[in-house]
């Protein structure tokens, strides 16, 4: 089994039904991914050995998803020159406002590249999209992803038109 080219760290298991849409991009992709849960401040240890390590290990990009006061990405981003993706968790409260500003909000000098709230589909995305650089077959495979899209518009557009035919 290969190494994997990204790791997606979650602060809590229960961060998992949002952050397995990150692995269901990667794996769509064929990408082969690490998912851990660590915590910024329950285990700092752990998270620091992660980050620390992710380069060595292999990995070409981080996701990095919590929720609360998640600093979980900046703090992986402080221990790697890895890029590092941040999704910012839905937890109550304040439903990921809170998440959002905590992993947007970076201080010049270590950036977090942040997706939406609850964003991880695309944070998977953008990670296959950073791989894709040095990687043709990647690259062509978005490519392919892309146009299904397009093609997937064109298929409402015509619903639409036909339904309003109908009505006429
Ligand atoms: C954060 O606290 C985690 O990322 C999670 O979103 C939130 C709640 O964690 P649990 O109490 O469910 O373990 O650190």
């Amino acid at each position: 089994m290969s190494a994997p080219l990204v790791g997606i760290i979650m602060g809590s298991d229960s961060d998992w039904p949002v952050m397995k849409k990150s692995a269901a991009a990667l794996e769509e992709f064929g990408v082969i991914y690490e998912a851990v849960v660590s915590s910024a401040h329950r285990h700092p240890e752990k998270t620091a050995s992660f980050a620390k390590t992710a380069a060595a290990a292999g990995m070409k990009v981080i996701i990095a998803g919590a929720g609360g006061a998640a600093h979980l990405a900046g703090v992986v981003a402080s221990m790697t020159t890895l890029p590092v993706i941040g999704v910012p968790v839905a937890i109550e409260p304040l439903r990921g406002v809170d998440s959002l500003y905590s992993t947007v909000q970076m201080p010049p000098g270590i950036p977090v590249a942040t997706v939406t709230i609850d964003g991880a589909y695309n944070a998977g995305l953008l990670a296959v999209q950073i791989l894709a650089l040095s990687d043709e077959v990647l690259k062509s495979k978005l490519e392919i992803f892309r146009q299904k899209q397009a093609a997937m518009v064109e298929e409402k557009d015509c619903r639409l038109k036909e339904s309003l035919k109908k009505q006429e």
